[in-house]
């Protein structure tokens, strides 16, 4: 079988031998009576990590952001995020099917919403015929914008204006470590400024399922229920738990070499006049660019005829997403491809 390139995500990653060994060694439990011991280490390595009171291990990133959502609302509110946010955009219309919320849409620069943005969309609490707003999102690093990270300086000042109408912060942290590393900022000193945290252990740094929220203990109590009651709990989840433990462990400094590797890629697609990519978004381990003169799925297609699998990101835009099952070899290969594709 030919052995594509495979760029279209870090969600594609396969589990390593020793991450592997980990699962297989895991000591397990039932978790839905809290007794999975690598369940309950794994939460509260990430509670310790993310600064929290408590976590809680998920499924999915959807099911992490989601949960979240539920226990900071009520049906009918409003939470405040970025036009293409993964919420928002990807998250198959659960706000509205979960929680009975709507989303309150800014257009952000590279998926940044400022707190001048953000004021104007803030309901009056007298307007008592207005969804009532109940909370701000941010997503960081932000997907469709390009792996962009959320600048500390601009969460700070979101946070002083929620706080100054008493409205609840969510971050969708799914590549929050990809934000941590390129920054130098922590995922503590992030996830300070919000009440609630969803970061992904299946991305990036590899494990093959699994999420984590955080928060107070009174938020992450309300979010047990929430996770059985939506079919999350799990059993013996001790052996995917192991593997994020492991993921957490282990592959977070090895992010800088993604983001390495995803800048060789934007260099070279930069040359070309029939390509157009913003350097400045290329930040992480995501790249985005607009074929000039070519559609998307031309593009897609003339790519995975050569050997490169990529994504769509947003309109008209092709991703290319570098990961740890992305050798340097690879990295010069597609670099080759693609000068077959835009100069050929
Ligand atoms: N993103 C996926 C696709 O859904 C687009 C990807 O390949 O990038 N938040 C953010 C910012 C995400 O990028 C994703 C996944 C999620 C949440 C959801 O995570 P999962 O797929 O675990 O539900």
């Amino acid at each position: 079988m030919k052995k594509f390139i495979d760029l279209r995500s870090d969600t594609v990653t396969k589990p390593s031998e020793a991450m592997r060994k980990v699962m297989l060694n895991a000591e397990v439990g039932d978790d839905v009576y809290k007794e999975d011991p690598t369940a309950n280490k794994l939460q509260e390595y990430a509670a310790e990590l993310l600064g929290k009171e408590a976590a809680l291990f998920v499924p999915t990133g959807l099911m992490g952001n989601q949960i979240c959502l539920n226990v900071l609302t009520n049906p009918g509110d409003e939470v405040i995020c970025e036009r293409t946010a993964h919420i928002f955009q990807y998250e198959s219309g659960t706000p509205a099917k979960l929680s009975g919320i709507q989303l309150s849409l800014i257009e952000g620069k590279n998926g940044i919403i400022t707190p001048s943005q953000i004021e104007p969309l803030i309901r009056p609490e007298s307007a008592y015929y207005m969804p009532r707003t109940k909370a701000i999102e941010i997503e960081n690093t932000h997907n469709v914008a390009g792996g962009t990270v959320f600048p500390i300086e601009v969460i700070k000042e979101v946070r002083q204006l929620a706080d100054k109408y008493n409205l609840f912060m969510h971050l969708d942290g799914a590549r929050l470590w990809n934000a941590s590393v390129a920054s130098g900022v922590s995922v503590k000193d992030y996830a300070g400024y919000f009440n609630t945290v969803s970061v992904c252990l299946s991305k990036g740094l590899g494990a093959p399922i699994g999420s984590i929220i955080a928060g107070d203990k009174s938020i992450i109590d309300e979010a047990f229920r929430v996770r059985k009651a939506i079919g999350g709990g799990m059993r013996q989840v001790g052996i995917i738990a192991a593997a994020g433990l492991f993921a957490l462990q282990n592959n977070i400094d090895r992010l800088k070499e993604d983001h390495y590797k995803a800048n060789l890629l934007a260099e070279h697609l930069s040359k070309f006049e029939n390509v157009e990519v913003d350097m400045a978004s290329v930040q992480t381990n995501m790249l985005m660019f607009k074929p000039i003169g070519m559609s998307v799925d031309e593009v897609l297609n003339r790519l995975s005829n050569e050997g490169i699998l990529a994504g769509q990101g947003g309109y008209g835009v092709v991703r290319f997403v570098t990961h740890l099952d992305v050798s340097f070899d690879e990295i010069e290969r597609a670099k080759q491809i693609l000068t077959k594709v835009f100069e050929g």
